[in-house]
């Protein structure tokens, strides 16, 4: 399978997230794609480096709005005399305007966020761009016939709506590859998001279209971040109706009500027929993993590979969580493996 990787990615390097109150070192780090990419080469993959793209794709996904403030970010936290990491302090929840942006540069990071997890850094723009850029490269190797391929993107995405980040998310790379697929000819795509937390970026982009087929399998939000949206009930909108589903389960169910949840998600791509299927692939779904109550263990990944390969769709797997470095590379690998032993490619 082509994997895809730049080692921009290391240039977004938060210093701490908040976590309940504390300040604590950001789990979301560097060294957890250098992890999948060693396991990566050690087991044989080939991995190439990201084409360049414009950024048109990317302002198919986001709003050109909120990529102009992105790009621009730094430099103005940097004239404010600041060098730590950017962490917003105030939001416009319920009843505050959305429309008018104000000239306040923390107030702007407020407008365009939803958590105090995802500290903007130096190099976070380069790095989320490149992102979006491995993934539309693995995009363009599915469209142009390749039955699978692995975007090993950092940082994730799948949080990220069209006008804000949160929870470690900046760019939607697999939405963005996935309106690419559109873009490309594919009439109908499916999303089949298995991180331990819901997409709920994902979610809201496609949550009015027929031709997005997006669905999660994650932990409850009544217990589980992102907590406000991922529940069963949200099944779409308008002429999206009907194409969006949720899999919410308890925090600590067991493997086999996520196998479940899996079978029943496949047999809906299945039934929708989409030419092309996209996975946000966390594997904070581990049983090690220190911020998620999924029970996973690493045969499991094998499982999960296999099963969506007897789709037989041509698969495009975006990264995205996984906090157990130790074991993330493996997890990663048996996705993979699983994928090509059981007919992938
Ligand atoms: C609440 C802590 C909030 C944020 C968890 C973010 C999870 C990110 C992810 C992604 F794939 F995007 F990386 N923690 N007490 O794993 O879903
Ligand atoms: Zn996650």
């Amino acid at each position: 399978m082509d994997v895809i990787y730049t080692d921009r990615h290391r240039l977004h390097r938060g210093e701490f997230e908040f976590f309940a109150g504390e300040l604590v070192p950001c789990y979301e780090k560097p060294e957890r794609a250098d992890a999948v990419l060693a396991a990566l080469t050690a087991c044989g993959m080939a991995v190439g480096g990201p084409e360049s793209f414009c950024l048109a794709p990317i302002e198919r996904v986001h709003t050109p709005r909120y990529l102009r403030f992105l790009e621009s970010a730094w430099q103005r936290w940097r004239a404010l005399g600041k060098e730590r990491d950017a962490l917003p302090d105030v939001w416009p929840i319920r009843g505050f305007r959305h429309d008018i942006e104000p000239d306040d540069f923390v107030a702007q990071l407020g407008l365009y966020s939803f958590d105090t997890a995802t500290p903007l850094t130096a190099g976070t723009w380069t790095a989320a761009r490149a992102a979006a850029e491995v993934a539309l490269t693995a995009q363009r190797r599915i469209a142009g016939g390749a039955r699978a391929a692995f975007a090993l993107t950092r940082p994730p995405g799948h949080h990220a709506g069209a006008d804000f980040f949160g929870g470690y998310c900046f760019i939607n790379n697999a939405a963005v590859a996935a309106q690419a697929l559109i873009d490309d000819g594919a009439r109908r795509v499916a999303i089949l998001d298995v991180d331990y937390h819901h997409g709920n970026g994902t979610q809201s982009i496609f949550y009015e279209r027929a031709d997005v087929l997006v669905q999660s399998i994650h932990g409850d939000p009544k217990t589980e971040y992102p907590y406000y949206l991922g529940h069963a009930d949200e099944t779409g909108s308008g002429a999206g109706t009907g194409f969006n589903r949720n899999y919410p389960l308890p925090a600590g169910s067991s493997t086999a009500s996520w196998f479940d949840a899996l079978e029943a998600a496949c047999g809906r791509v299945r039934d929708f027929g989409p030419a092309a299927l996209v996975v946000p692939l966390g594997v904070d779904t581990y049983v090690g993993d220190p911020i998620s109550r999924f029970r996973l263990d690493r045969p499991d990944y094998l499982r999960l590979g296999a099963r969506l390969a007897a789709l037989r769709l041509p698969t495009l797997f975006v990264f995205e969580g996984g906090y157990a470095v130790a074991e993330i590379g493996e997890n990663v690998v048996n996705a993979l493996r699983g994928f090509e032993e059981a007919g992938g490619a």
